[in-house]
């Protein structure tokens, strides 16, 4: 039991009522090389397949299949970006994993199909406990082998707790070799036999339980007794087991004391093993609510249930960044908020804001009014349309900040303080974020604001949309944006080149589209920046190395597009069409492409914005470019 505090002044203190602290200093000097140290220790993340970076939708409670399609269908109907859909508890027959409602969603597995015949996806959720039934398959099971926490090391009774369903509910032992064979096997037959689910969602697993401890209570022992309680526990009922296991429960060769925080972690590595064995070829995903420092080499996770108020927006943009540094970049909040009813103008601005979560669902709780992006009026869909369609052509961006993440432990979301550590006014931003070193977003998560204040550090900014550059004398301040309902204010940094690609509603046909370059001088004219490029679900690609990399530079008025490895070959002639050239200090002469001078009909410069477009280009992707502009 260690209490962790940290005290102004830098100073932290641990309380501790016993075992061995290891303590690893991570030197950086850079924030970022200490993510990158750390990650280095514990292990980096998983690279998502590509579909993953899409739009998530789902809501506890649907009631029925028919509400679930008709929600489905009016995406559809609306041309709303949307590449995954979920099924949580209530697709069960009554909660119990590894079954389904035979009445209420009767006709599931047809519409999952329904769903990939769209290029679609589905992912259903599993809790962590199996209800204790004689007549239930997934449990007599795992009693036969042997897979469920005992009460404590001396007996040989399976504890037993509640959860969903409501009634009797074991719990595995995730952490051991047969508990991981039990739940592979149940995965892998549900999949087979059952639904088509393209990735799992695990819930509940810090292990939750809703009872303290057990049916029986909990014994007066050390460990459900332990002399020290840490400051939280006090406030809630004063023990340890507080809607969870007693602390002397028996896991195969730890009491639950020992490992009880490992839980979920055990929870999403077995799911991802489960995973493996379901889909040997391809990569999936896990999505998770507890975890541990390394996690992430397995699952992704969402912040967990939190209300549909204005401060909880505010709350996610830091939760976000704090996953970031613990090593988690595949990270989100629930879109338009979980617990309560949102308003039509709350959730199109959390639209605006979740378009930019790595992970992106729009999630709700069982009581709330629906909240899918659609339901509201036309203009909450159009705008909600518009800013997932710029999610999209980022997608291309965003891998590339993942494939980084996975082979360097770099950050994928990170505050300006962490891109900008000696700028002491960066110290104080939480309610902005970037993607990577150069995409800076500052969204408006007040109630009937139509501006916004964000903080610019020294450098050269751009707008995302038209590439108007943020004027001199606002570098390096606090600046006051125009940010009516419509619009959310993102900003591209000088001195990097972003990849794109023309979006559409699902990640498989955006895949196939032209791609672009967004490319963003400094103050010198130059820029950098690269795409990864894989079949975007086939497994490890790295490892294998089933990848392209192209990497971008612009020095003296010449853009080179090299192609750094060429190992995945996409199969729609992949090329580019579209580059837009953002703060050219005066107007090109002449552009060559390819030493080929372009017609004056290829390209406009607009003087006034300073940017130069060049469009219906076809660069075959895997070949080097050089592009230029002449005085
Ligand atoms: O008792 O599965 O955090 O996302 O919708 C609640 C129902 C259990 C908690 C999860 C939430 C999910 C809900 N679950």
């Amino acid at each position: 039991m260690t209490d962790v505090t940290l005290l102004p002044g830098q100073i932290l203190t641990y309380r501790v009522i016993g075992g061995v602290l290891d303590f690893y200093l991570f030197m950086g000097p850079s924030p970022e090389n200490v993510v990158q140290q750390y990650l280095e220790l514990i292990g980096r993340p998983v690279m998502p397949p590509y579909w993953a970076l899409g739009f998530h939708l789902s809501k506890w409670d649907y009631g029925n299949l028919t509400v679930m399609r008709d929600v489905v269908e009016s995406m559809r109907a609306n041309d709303m970006p949307h590449d995954v859909q979920y099924a949580d508890i209530d697709y069960m027959d009554e909660q119990k994993s590894f079954t389904v409602d035979p009445i209420n969603y009767v006709g599931l597995g047809e519409f999952i199909d329904d769903v990939h015949a769209h290029g679609q996806r589905f992912i259903i959720i599993l809790d962590h406990t199996i209800a204790k039934m004689e007549t239930y398959e997934p449990y007599t099971r795992g009693h036969e082998l042997d897979v469920f926490i005992k009460y404590n090391s001396d007996t040989n009774e399976e504890l037993i707790g509640r959860m969903w369903p409501p009634g009797d509910n074991v719990f595995p032992d995730y952490m051991h070799e047969s508990g991981i064979n039990w739940w592979t096997e149940q995965c892998h037959q549900f999949h087979n036999t059952s639904l088509d689910f393209d990735a799992l969602w695990v819930d509940m697993n810090e292990p939750s339980n809703m009872i303290d401890g057990s049916v029986n209570g909990c014994g007066e022992d050390r460990w459900n007794r332990p002399p020290y309680l840490p400051k939280l526990y006090k406030v809630f009922s004063g023990t340890l087991y507080e809607e969870t296991l007693c602390m002397d429960s028996d896991h195969h060769g730890s009491t639950h004391y020992n490992v009880h925080s490992l839980y979920g972690h055990s929870h999403a590595k077995a799911t991802h093993r489960a995973l493996e064995k379901i889909f040997p070829d391809k990569r999936s995903f896990v999505l998770t609510r507890s975890n541990f420092p390394s996690t992430s080499r397995y699952a992704g996770h969402w912040l967990g249930d939190n209300k549909s108020q204005w401060v909880h927006m505010r709350w996610s943009v830091i939760g976000m960044i704090e996953f970031g540094l613990f090593g988690f970049p595949f990270i989100g909040a629930d879109i338009c908020g979980f617990i309560d009813d949102t308003t039509e103008e709350m959730c199109q601005r959390w639209m605006q804001l979740g378009a930019f979560y790595p992970f992106a669902r729009n999630h709700n709780a069982r009581d709330a009014i629906p909240q899918h992006p659609t339901v509201f009026s036309e203009t909450m869909t159009n705008v909600s349309r518009d800013i997932l369609l710029h999610r999209y052509t980022l997608i291309p961006f965003l891998y590339t900040l993942f494939y980084e993440a996975n082979t360097q432990g770099s950050t994928v979301v990170r505050s300006l303080m962490h891109e900008f550590p000696s700028n002491v006014e960066a110290l104080h931003v939480e309610e902005q974020f970037l993607w990577g070193p150069s995409l800076l977003i500052t969204p408006v998560m007040r109630e009937a604001d139509v501006t916004v204040r964000g903080y610019f550090p020294d450098v050269r900014w751009y707008s995302y949309y038209s590439g108007e550059e943020l004027p001199e004398y606002e570098r390096g301040t606090w600046v006051t944006l125009s940010a009516p309902l419509d619009f959310i204010p993102v900003h591209v940094r000088g001195g990097y080149i972003l990849p794109t690609q023309e979006p559409a509603n699902t990640t498989v046909y955006s895949r196939r589209n032209p791609l672009g370059l967004i490319v963003a001088l400094n103050d010198e004219q130059r820029a950098a920046g690269n795409l990864y490029w894989d079949d975007g679900e086939s497994r490890d690609p790295v490892d294998n190395g089933a990848y392209s990399l192209l990497e971008f530079t612009v020095n003296q008025r010449r853009l080179s597009m090299s192609v750094i490895r060429d190992s995945y070959v996409p199969p729609d002639n992949l090329a580019f069409s579209l580059i837009k050239v953002f703060g050219l200090d005066s107007a090109p002469s002449s552009i060559e492409v390819d030493s080929v001078t372009l017609s004056a009909d290829s390209y406009t410069f607009d003087a006034d914005l300073k940017v130069l477009i060049i469009e219906d280009q076809t660069l075959a992707m895997l070949e080097d470019h050089i592009i230029s502009w002449n005085n």
